[in-house]
């Protein structure tokens, strides 16, 4: 049971490769600080006092002495690495051992971490003192150098001048999570960095502003929430100063129902804190920098009230089968003024659809349900087409006189992986984006891993990593794949949600990612875990129809709209190819899906040329507000975010890095004096043959040392001993030294 007692005394336990893991018995004995979960499953620290068969009795810090089974221990880290910057430097890499640093961290305000080339930064809700012009300069200077987005922002700086590769800097997490935020804090310090190009740096920072207003919304979990993925690419010139920019929006997150009951049906009109005229004075500040004239700006806000007209007009029952007769009222006259059509014409779109029975259009009038359907997804267009314009506009003024030098900055600020109890089509496509986020950032990690040793000339047997490329497949491949079947059977007019779940299962079951669960669900084997899915109008949603009659509608209105919406209503404007779908005759366009992994490729594409440097945003709460660390929400997010694969990577490997100098200044006391050496590689190399540590345990590179986790863990155990006299400095090695 103890397995040192099969150890000569004083020597280091042995271990066989197999033990690599934490969770082994080696480690139990005496006095040793370990993690346990003896009470409502929560982590707590404690020291072994004891030990007996299986079972360890272990001093908790209240004082409590609780027992519990020895395999139900992990390892604590020794106190010098409390704290630490990157979680790397932890000699144990366990779960509570990740969750209390951070938790440390946070206690003491210190929002940002690391892990391996990751930035963490946890939200703090509240101003903390790490930002403005003296941080700035402080990490420009190099005075600094703890984590920070600054730090991210100027290693991404350096590198694109010096080696002249375009660099990006992803940003995921989950809603709420401080994303937006991160981001902005990126383009302040690039805009410092990168300022004095004319005042260009301002614009580009006041975007933000404008695509705040018109594409956030408040939400339960977050009050000033992005409803849109963006990527903003920053242009430097030769000589590093900002020389334009261009902004990318991606509505890859489509619009959950409950975001457009339209304002007055939401319980939420007003936020605590936030001075609706003073951010209105700011916003339209923002449009005159980006240089919107008056009368685009004018539009602008009728489109914004033709919008919320729209969500006014009301329908009335006419027939015992539902269906409808528009009221005819000031909303549907306001409506259709600022649109620009007839009164007449607006309510025949919405109350009727033609259908083609042989060579003739026949309308056919609207149930309840598709008439509050059609209205939503007008509003929805044309608020979607304004944002468009908007984005459009922007890049305009951003890029006006200015010539790409082809340096450049990327910042990607987007939504991470979700799982709720009831998952459906949105999850589906976010879970997607994040599955191909994450093989970038595993591809680029091993990158980086093998080039750090061998640049420092170490022995690089390539350890093998879990791709997710087979999950990948699972939504890919064609024909049989997710997406391909989905499209197949959202074309199919008599599918359902069921002969769809059905198909599923037929063609992917051989797909170690995919199971069929019951009643119509299936669940995906993620990266970050399984997620089940619920069909429940994933062909719908996955259709999104927009009747021609609707775009037609929009097309002949008199008004600046199809001026404004030019380019977005060519685009949806496509012939018609299949001339009766779903009874409907809906303009053929390519399905929500795949016009999602076309976009989501293109992004890769792009991305795929760029440096990447990752931030991993976390919401240490669910209540929005400063101090708490709820573990187990902080745990879930760790893990849907990868960062606990980048933990998991990095023990397979040699997580433990630490200079030739610093080892040697820590344990060469240890060395009997005439074993002494000159120069701090050869002094290191002694040590660890005076340790008796296995040569496969840890590799010697020009520079530094490579442990495999665990070995500082058990050569401070050595130290602290002989520095509390319990062991004689001869008597830490085994017999032949004498
Ligand atoms: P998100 O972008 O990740 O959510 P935000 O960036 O909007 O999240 O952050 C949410 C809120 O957290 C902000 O409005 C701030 O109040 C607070 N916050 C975030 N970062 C910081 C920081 N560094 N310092 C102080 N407060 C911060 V979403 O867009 O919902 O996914 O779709
Ligand atoms: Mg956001």
């Amino acid at each position: 049971n103890d397995k040192l007692a099969n150890s000569p005394p004083g020597s280091l336990p042995r271990f066989r490769e197999s033990e690599w893991d934490d969770n082994v018995g080696y480690f139990i004995k005496k006095k040793l600080h370990v993690w346990c979960r003896p009470r409502n499953g929560l982590w707590e620290s404690g020291q072994i006092q004891s030990t007996s068969g299986e079972k360890a009795s272990v001093l908790l810090s209240d004082g409590n002495v609780v027992t519990v089974p020895t395999q139900e221990l992990l390892p604590a880290n020794p106190d010098i690495l409390e704290g630490v910057d990157d979680l790397i430097q932890l000699s144990y890499l366990n779960e509570p051992s990740v969750l209390h640093n951070l938790q440390y961290r946070y206690s003491q305000d210190i929002t940002y971490s690391k892990a391996g080339p990751v930035l963490i930064a946890v939200n703090p809700f509240k101003d903390v003192q790490l930002y403005g012009n003296d941080y700035v300069t402080a990490y420009r200077q190099k005075l600094l150098d703890s984590p920070h987005v600054y730090a991210i922002a100027d290693i991404a700086y350096n590198e694109m001048m010096t080696d002249e590769i375009n660099q990006s800097i992803i940003i995921s997490g989950e809603s709420g999570s401080g994303k937006t935020e991160t981001a902005k804090i990126a383009m302040q310090y690039l805009a410092a960095l990168g300022g004095g190009g004319g005042g260009i740096e301002s614009e580009v920072l006041q975007t933000s502003c404008i695509l705040e207003a018109f594409g956030n919304a408040k939400t339960a979990r977050n009050d000033n929430s992005s409803r849109f993925g963006k990527l903003i690419e920053i242009h430097f010139n030769a000589t590093g100063k900002i020389c334009g920019a261009k902004i990318q929006t991606c509505r890859l997150r489509l619009k959950r129902a409950c975001d457009y009951k339209y304002l007055n049906q939401s319980d939420c009109l007003e936020i605590h804190d936030v001075d609706e005229a003073k951010k209105f004075h700011l916003l339209m500040g923002a449009l005159n920098t980006v240089r919107i004239c008056k009368d685009d700006q004018d539009h602008a806000f009728e489109m914004l009230a033709a919008v919320l007209w729209l969500g006014n007009i009301s329908f009335l029952v006419v027939d015992n089968e539902n269906h409808i007769e528009v009221v005819d009222d000031e909303a549907v006259t306001n409506a259709a003024g600022l649109i620009g059509c007839s009164t007449q014409d607006l309510m025949r779109a919405l109350s009727t659809h033609s259908i083609q029975a042989g060579n003739d259009k026949v309308a056919k009038r609207l149930t309840r349900q598709q008439a509050i359907d059609t209205r939503d997804s007008i509003a929805k267009f044309i608020y979607a087409s304004l944002f468009e314009w908007l984005v459009e506009k922007i890049n305009l003024a951003l890029a006006m006189g200015k010539q790409h030098t082809g340096r450049s900055i990327s910042i990607l600020d987007i939504y991470g992986f979700e799982s709720f109890k009831k998952n459906s089509f949105e999850q589906f496509c976010i879970n997607y984006a994040n599955e191909r986020l994450q093989q970038h950032f595993n591809r680029h990690l091993f990158k980086l891993e093998q080039e750090e040793y061998e640049l420092d000339g170490i022995d690089w047997t390539k350890i093998d990593f879990e791709d997710n490329q087979d999950c990948l497949d699972l939504f890919e491949k064609k024909p049989l794949g997710l997406i391909s079947l989905l499209d197949e059977e959202s074309n199919f007019p008599k599918a359902t949600d069921l002969t769809f779940a059905t198909k599923l299962k037929q063609h992917l079951s051989a797909n170690h990612c995919f199971k069929g669960e019951h009643g119509g669900a299936f669940s995906v084997r993620h990266y970050a875990g399984e997620v089940v899915y619920d069909t429940g109008e994933f062909l719908e949603k996955n259709r999104d129809p927009l009747h021609s009659e609707t775009i037609q509608l929009l097309s002949s209105s008199t008004s600046r709209l199809p001026q404004m919406f030019a380019t977005v209503l060519k685009q949806s404007k496509k012939p018609a190819n299949s001339l009766i779908q779903l009874g409907m005759s809906a303009c053929q366009k390519q399905s929500v899906a795949t016009k999602f992994k076309g976009q989501l490729f293109k992004l890769m594409q792009q991305l795929e040329s760029t440096r990447p440097h990752f931030i991993r945003c976390i919401k240490p709460n669910s209540k929005q507000t400063p101090g708490a660390f709820e573990k187990d929400l902080v745990l879930e997010q760790l893990r849907s975010c990868g960062v606990l694969e980048v933990v998991r990577i990095s023990r397979s490997g040699y997580p433990t890095r630490m200079t030739h100098q610093e080892f040697t200044r820590r344990y060469g006391f240890l060395l009997p004096e005439n074993n002494a050496c000159e120069d701090p590689l050869s002094s290191s190399v002694t040590i660890l043959q005076q340790f008796d540590i296995l040569p496969e345990m840890y590799q010697v590179g020009y520079t530094k040392l490579y442990f495999r986790a665990g070995q500082i863990g058990a050569l401070e155990d050595v130290r602290k001993q002989v520095l509390q006299g319990t062991l004689e400095v001869q008597k830490c090695f085994r017999g032949h030294r004498a």
